[in-house]
């Protein structure tokens, strides 16, 4: 199929917001060698909170694209602990970049959101219109309206000054770079160091949150990276669009598929004091297989890559 460039990034200035965390570091990578200048500005340097140090840093730097990669993040517990952090950081974030875009005339820009945009019981797999047709999950309730503020804001910002910008909602991500503190991580990072811990202390067994009943979709963060540079330059739509594997693994058989790779052969404790989140988020991922996308990495692949990394690092 032949597709169509809307936007190439080639010998352009390219603003990745969040360029330190997993998903603006693999952004970065996915740059490298594309002939683009590639911006950046740590949280120390820019506070993205702050309307006018966003409005003069933009003004001064000019980026002709932006990717909106920057977020306040984190698995279900942080997310129930943190309501205020969740909404207010992301909705500062998103509505200062994407506001100092188009003060500042930026050509393009991609705003990340996340599955948990979607109803906890949306029919599955969740396709783009499922949005705002049933009630959220309460656990991660703050950060879902926040990203859905981003993508009503990205779609005010096309409709009433025509700016090209688009949004693209991401499944669960992991790979180099994520976070692996125990509190405040997200499911696979959790349980790759839980038991990568318990390998090396010789534990008989790790704790699991949650009934282990729930079903996730993982897309590895490279991919993710992939996607994003790909809808940049060929994707104008008003639509969000979902990016992800097409399949999920319940937590149960994702505990055994880590602790495989890590060489675990000890029990898994499941504790049901802990939330299970919601029952399931597979997304549909057909529009961006109608577009000319899909992810490569296999889970297996992807969770060994990322245990040589997280070695490596760690
Ligand atoms: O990845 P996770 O924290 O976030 O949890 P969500 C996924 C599932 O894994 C839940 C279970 O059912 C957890 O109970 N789980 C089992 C664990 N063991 C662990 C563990 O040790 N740590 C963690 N964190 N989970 C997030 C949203 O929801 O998805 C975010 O809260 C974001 O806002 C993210 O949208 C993509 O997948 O439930």
């Amino acid at each position: 199929m032949t597709i169509e460039v809307d936007f190439s990034v080639a010998g352009k200035r390219v603003w990745v917001a969040g360029h330190r965390g997993m998903v603006g570091s693999a952004i970065v990578r996915r740059l490298a060698g594309m002939d683009c200048e590639i911006l950046t500005a740590s949280s120390a340097e820019l506070d993205l909170r702050d309307q006018l140090a966003v409005r003069t840093w933009v003004a001064a730097r000019r980026p002709q694209a932006v990717f909106v990669a920057a977020a306040k993040v984190g698995g279900i517990l942080a997310n129930d602990t943190y309501p205020a952090d969740f909404l207010y950081d992301n909705l500062m974030i998103e509505a200062n970049v994407i506001e100092a875009s188009y003060r500042n005339g930026v050509e393009k820009l991609l705003f990340l959101g996340s599955s948990c945009i979607y109803p906890k019981l949306a029919p599955q797999p969740m396709k783009e219109d499922a949005l705002l047709t049933g009630p959220l999950e309460p656990t991660n309730e703050w950060y879902a309206v926040a990203k859905i503020a981003g993508i009503k804001l990205v779609q005010s910002y096309r409709r009433q000054h025509g700016c090209n910008y688009i949004s693209a909602m991401p499944t669960n991500l992991y790979g180099p770079g994520d976070n692996f503190d125990l509190a405040g991580s997200h499911v696979l990072p959790a349980l790759m160091r839980k038991l990568h811990e318990a390998k090396l202390a010789g534990a008989p067994e790790i704790e699991v949150w949650g009934s282990g009943q729930p079903y996730r979709e993982f897309l590895h963060v490279d991919d993710l990276a992939d996607a994003a540079v790909f809808l940049m330059e060929t994707y104008c739509g008003y639509e969000h669009v979902n990016v992800g594997v097409g399949e999920d693994i319940r937590i149960a058989d994702l505990v055994r598929l880590i602790a495989k790779v890590v060489g675990f052969n000890g029990s898994f404790r499941f504790d049901a004091s802990k939330p299970d989140g919601t029952p399931r988020k597979l997304m549909d991922v057909g529009r961006m297989k109608q577009l000319g996308w899909q992810a490569r990495r296999n889970l297996e692949q992807g969770v060994a890559s990322t245990y040589e990394w997280y070695k490596d690092r760690m």
